[in-house]
């Protein structure tokens, strides 16, 4: 086990989830926000897409990483403060500590039994260095529970989950990054890009339809957690592109005219209507590096794969470069 091991508990309330749920399907057109994806079983749904022959996101990202991790590694700073945000695939995670070798590493994520598995395992095979892991809602306000002022800081953010977020409110996370870093601070963030829609449409509607269970394993935790009699089998998985706002969506489609009961709250459906339950926006090279700046970050390297499929862009802060006060949905276009 690694000389230090902290778990730091801001799981967000129970009573936060029913507030959003029911207001997510009070609200016309019905939506759902991803975050609430990753309870155990969505967890293993989602690392068994990031296996799929179709998901060539993950892959793709770790040959980025296998092939310039000792560049990126050089950029963001040895002996360093590393915060992972998302902490998922612990693969990309071990490339990036074997070349960077940080004093302190810093996972969070939101789902909880998987954070403290992998943070464990990590912090059992790296025993030089300090694990302090924090479950916690990072799209919100969240805190740094651990920074020793003399470590110079950097973060991981790696599998596109960037793209989860609307445009401006991604614009503001990446600055609640920028301002934990610090001025000077790097931030690693894996970005996909825009492509083929086919392509796209074939990696989040998988043939073994494990892309389908995780999106209806929202509504199973639903039941379970808030007293839901959602019946997963009058729902449907769908994916589509939409190609004016540059991202691919997630849908839960309703087969027939039915009312669904939450928290002791009656919502209806008719038949077709969906719930919209995941964006993920892809990003040419150019208009991420826009947001970046955007949020106060000056671009400093980009690194792609041979099919330009996904790009990881370092990215330093630069409190000087913050594109003025417009909306990012504006940056980008
Ligand atoms: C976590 N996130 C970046 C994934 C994505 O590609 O947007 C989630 C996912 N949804 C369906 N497949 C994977």
């Amino acid at each position: 086990m690694s000389k230090t091991f902290n778990f730091y508990d801001f799981h967000p309330a129970l009573a936060d989830f029913r507030a959003e749920v029911t207001d997510g399907l009070r609200a016309e057109p019905k939506m759902l926000s991803p975050k609430f994806f990753y309870d155990k079983a969505g967890s293993e749904l989602f690392d068994a897409i990031t296996e799929l022959t179709e998901y060539y996101p993950s892959r793709t990202e770790i040959g980025i990483l296998e092939r310039h991790g000792e560049d990126m590694a050089r950029l963001l700073g040895r002996q360093c403060l590393l915060l992972e945000l998302g902490s998922g695939s612990s693969r990309k995670i071990r490339l990036l500590l074997d070349a960077l070798q940080p004093r302190v590493y810093m996972p969070m994520d939101i789902s909880r039994e998987h954070l403290i598995g992998s943070a464990e395992a990590l912090a059992a095979d790296y025993p030089e260095l300090e694990v302090h892991a924090a479950c916690a809602d990072y799209s919100a306000e969240f805190e740094i529970p651990y920074g020793p002022a003399h470590l110079p800081r950097a973060a991981f953010f790696p599998g596109s989950s960037i793209g989860n977020f609307e445009p401006t409110a991604a614009g503001e996370l990446l600055q609640r990054v920028a301002e934990h870093l610090g001025d000077g601070g790097r931030l690693l963030i894996g970005v996909d890009l825009k492509k083929d829609p086919l392509r796209l449409q074939r990696a989040y509607d998988d043939a073994e339809q494990v892309t389908a269970a995780f999106n209806l394993n929202l509504l199973q935790r639903i039941n379970r957690e808030l007293d839901g009699d959602f019946e997963l089998q009058q729902f449907s998985h769908r994916a589509l592109y939409n190609p004016q706002q540059g991202r691919i969506e997630m849908h839960l489609v309703s087969h027939v005219d039915q009312t669904v009961t939450v928290a002791g709250e009656r919502f209806s459906f008719v038949a077709g209507e969906t719930i919209h339950t995941e964006s993920s926006y892809k990003y040419s090279v150019a208009e991420f590096q826009q947001l970046a700046n955007w949020a106060g970050y000056q671009a400093e390297q980009v690194w792609t794969d041979d099919e330009q499929l996904f790009s990881v862009h370092c990215l330093r802060v630069d409190s000087r470069s913050t594109g003025g006060r417009q909306e990012c949905r504006e940056a980008v276009n």
